[in-house]
């Protein structure tokens, strides 16, 4: 693996990064390489896997790779795209996951935070789901991981401003459990959570965790028919709704995007549909 390092350290494995020239993006190959790493560590005698970055990073990740998003109208949040595939793997994972932050965490990057089991930050991160600054209607197992992670005022805030909360109001809203310096971090890392862990039983812990992770994905009976009506809007947005391909112009030519959609064009798209 050239993109992340994995190493185990007294039963713990970290699964680092090492990709900062391009901002850690959640590229389809650092995606890769990450889950390759989660399946290195399968039958390994670990009690939790850390995914973090270089020390001294400025960006975490700077989120999917924007310039491999489809815009050949494919779902750009699709099922089996990579950064899915990972989300899912930290979801799988039989220890507890944990993100080590230092540095800014954006869009996709802060949906793979959501995922994991817990969150040390620095006291200089920041967090930013920014699928609205980019036109991409974001999927349903992602905004799922927000409500199942922080108050709905508080997801809809970050979705709708689309701006950067600091690791101290995520951790006021019990999004992060630990804040420390850049320097403090693994220490704070090991004496908080860790060396508490290794107290315990491994199998146990595993045990709860796999409950987590299936009740967190189990949602209240959807009736299939609002299942397919998000579809139908999502795919409205990315692929009729013309702003999904003004965002990434936008981001690409480095100018501000101008977003021309309307939310009651939806509706009309929807109406069109109907009449189909
Ligand atoms: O100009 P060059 O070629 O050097 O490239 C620039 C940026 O284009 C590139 N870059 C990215 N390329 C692809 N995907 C990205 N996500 C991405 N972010 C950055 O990296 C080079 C340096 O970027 P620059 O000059 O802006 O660096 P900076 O230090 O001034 O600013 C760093 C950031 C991270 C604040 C800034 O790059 C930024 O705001 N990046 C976009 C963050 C973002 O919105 N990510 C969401 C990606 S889409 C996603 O995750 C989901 C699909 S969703 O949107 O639904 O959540």
């Amino acid at each position: 693996m050239e993109l992340v390092k994995c190493t185990i350290e007294n039963r713990v494995a970290f699964l680092e990064m090492q990709n900062s020239k391009k901002l850690n993006c959640l590229s389809r190959a650092l995606c890769n390489e990450l889950i390759e790493g989660f399946a290195s560590l399968k039958n390994r005698d670990i009690l939790a896997i850390v995914i973090c970055a270089e020390k001294g990073c400025k960006v975490w990740s700077a989120g999917h790779d924007i310039k491999e998003l489809p815009t050949d109208s494919n779902d750009p949040l699709s099922f089996n795209v990579a950064m899915e595939k990972l989300l899912r793997e930290v979801q799988n994972a039989i220890v507890p996951v944990i993100a080590l932050v230092e540095g800014s965490v954006w869009g996709g990057a802060c949906d793979l935070c959501t995922v994991c089991d817990m969150i040390v930050a620095s006291d200089t991160s920041t967090f930013a789901i920014t699928p609205a600054k980019i036109g991409i209607p974001y999927n349903t197992s992602g905004i799922m991981h927000f409500v199942n992670t922080m108050s709905l005022n508080k997801a809809k805030e970050l979705f709708f401003t689309a701006s950067p909360i600091s690791s101290q109001d995520a951790y006021n809203m019990g999004f992060v459990n630990y804040v420390a310096s850049p320097e403090k971090l693994r220490d704070v890392l090991e004496e908080k959570i860790l060396s508490k862990m290794r107290g315990n039983s491994v199998l146990a812990i595993s045990a709860i965790k796999r409950q987590f992770s299936l009740l967190t994905r189990a949602t209240a009976n959807l009736p299939m028919e609002a299942f397919e009506n998000i579809q139908d809007m999502r795919r409205l947005a990315y692929q009729d709704g013309a702003d999904y391909i003004e965002g990434i112009s936008a981001f690409i030519e480095k100018r501000k995007p101008v977003f021309k959609g309307k939310a009651c064009d939806l509706d009309a798209i929807l109406e069109k549909d109907k009449k189909i």
